[in-house]
């Protein structure tokens, strides 16, 4: 049969049956935990006859509660493949040093790191955050839904599809081995010819788009949809954040789809937009992909800074202090997070112009999210605050993130960044505002939501308990890589020689 014939090419590509990894202990034991999991859970839901249920009330649902809780039901699944991928990289970077060579290959390790920061970003923090929007912002403007629901569940189930894909990939194939943002050339045909950086490429580009829609539709829903007499100075600080972020959304992620396209443009159709000869320049990837990166961290970052807003004012029994500069600070970071994209590259040559003037730009994006944090601290002075599980939760957030934001500062000096640049002080960095500030924020909002979704109140004991061993863990994970960063040791190494450094990897095997 001729090739252009060939069904089974047509439908899988490059898959074949060798794409199995029969071979691998680690994948095959995975596998069939996996396997026997997820058969027990479709016999329980046969036996009760949940399915007709399940697909009427909650999947093919419309009601943007329900499909909030969706939402987050997907990050607490992703977050426990992207928290075992995290464990398996610590355990290797504890052991791999001189003879040893660790349990992982680097082939292995490459593809978790990979996992690990995708999953992350697009599959944990994402859903969370989307899910939150979803459950509050109609209820805070008093909407009965959002503006087009059919699109919500629609765009719920497009990321849910990229999961999917990456979950497949564990299993079928292979995972990209190019690090969270694939840059080309390494991501180009010649030097990934294998089929992980396709799984890469449309497990993003599907969920970016249902992203995209998901943010369109938020637009249209504060915008048009508030209750009669709530103008815009008038919303729920939450909500606020929620508006600035969905225009992030709506602003970013088309470049994402386009430089993810062009990417598949080069890899499927021998263009050469990134390549290293032939015309191509890697470079245009690289600016291309962080204009939407860097308004991705804000995108993550903003309804947090809502929620903990919303908390702070409760549990101190006042008003937030500076609700109209709080507001402010929120538009001006939105705009700023478009002027500060090159901080992620100040050592690929732009000179030091360019340089200079996002680095200045960077560190002034530190003055808005400062007067959030002095607003905070005026609300809680004088307050009577009960520190109850989502007060912990913002108070720990408030001094880790703010230890996250001073070496931020740092990083966005150049010739600092240039020791600094891709060393385990900028892993450091951004796990430092990323897990101190996104994720302290989601729990912070689901035990300050969990009675209002549920009619239940989440137990004090475990939830302070959660909290402390989350605070001390962050700290021991990740205080030992600021140091190995500042001693010069690089990102993404699946073995060490110096036997000296083996006490801070244990330490942070210990934190998490
Ligand atoms: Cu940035």
């Amino acid at each position: 049969m001729s090739e252009q014939f060939d069904l089974t090419k047509l439908i899988f590509g490059r898959l074949s049956l060798e794409s199995i990894p029969y071979h691998d202990p680690i994948i095959i034991a995975t596998f069939l935990m996996v396997a026997v999991g997820g058969i027990a859970l479709l016999v329980a839901v046969t036996r009760a006859k949940l399915w007709g249920y399940l697909w009427r009330e909650w999947f093919t649902s419309i009601d943007h509660k329900r499909i909030g809780v969706m939402y987050m039901i997907l990050g607490v699944v992703m977050m426990l493949r992207g928290f075992a991928d995290a464990i398996m990289m610590r355990i290797q970077q504890a052991i791999a040093f001189g003879d040893s060579m660790g349990y992982l290959p680097p082939d292995h390790y490459d593809q978790i790191f990979t996992a690990h920061g995708v999953i992350m970003i697009f599959f944990v923090a994402m859903p969370f955050v989307v899910g939150l929007m979803n459950y509050i912002v109609p209820l805070q403007i008093g909407a009965r839904d959002v503006a087009f629901p059919f699109l919500n569940n629609f765009s719920f189930w497009m990321t849910a599809s990229g999961a999917v894909l990456i979950m497949m990939s564990l299993f079928v194939g292979e995972f990209a081995k190019s690090g969270w943002l694939a840059y080309p050339p390494l991501t180009g045909i010649m030097q990934s010819p294998g089929v992980g950086v396709d799984y890469y490429i449309w497990a993003l580009q599907i969920a970016g788009v249902g992203t995209l829609l998901s943010g369109v539709n938020f637009v249209v829903t504060i915008v048009k949809m508030r209750a009669p007499g709530m103008s815009l100075m008038k919303m729920p600080i939450f909500t606020w954040t929620a508006l600035c972020t969905n225009i992030l959304i709506v602003a970013a992620f088309p470049i994402l789809t386009a430089v993810l396209t062009l990417l598949s443009l080069d890899r499927y159709l021998d263009m050469n937009f990134f390549t290293n000869d032939l015309g191509g320049n890697a470079m245009m990837y690289v600016n291309l992909i962080w204009i939407w990166g860097h308004p991705e961290v804000y995108i993550l970052i903003l309804p947090l800074f809502g929620v903990f807003s919303e908390i702070v004012a409760t549990y101190s029994g006042k008003r937030l202090f500076g609700y109209s500069s709080m507001v402010y600070a929120t538009v001006v970071i939105t705009i700023l997070s478009y002027l500060v994209w090159l901080h992620h590259f100040f050592t690929m040559g732009s000179g030091a112009t360019v340089n200079s003037f996002f680095g200045i730009t960077t560190m002034i994006i530190s003055i808005p999210t400062g007067a959030k944090v002095f607003n905070w601290l005026f609300t809680m002075y004088r307050g009577r605050i009960r520190f109850d599980v989502p007060m912990l939760w913002t108070v720990g957030f408030m001094v880790t993130f703010v230890i996250g934001g001073m070496t931020g500062v740092l990083l966005a000096v150049p010739p600092a960044d240039f020791v600094l640049h891709n060393s385990l002080f900028l892993i450091a960095h951004f796990h430092n505002v990323i897990i101190g500030g996104v994720l302290f924020g989601v729990f912070a909002a689901i035990a300050y939501w969990y009675p209002k979704m549920t009619g239940y109140k989440l137990d004090e004991f475990w939830g302070k308990m959660s909290f402390w061993f989350w605070l001390v863990g962050f700290y021991l994970a990740f205080m030992p890589l600021y140091v190995l960063g500042l001693m010069g040791v690089t990102r993404r190494m699946s073995h060490f020689d110096d036997p000296s450094l083996q006490i801070w990897f244990q330490i942070a095997l210990l934190g998490a």
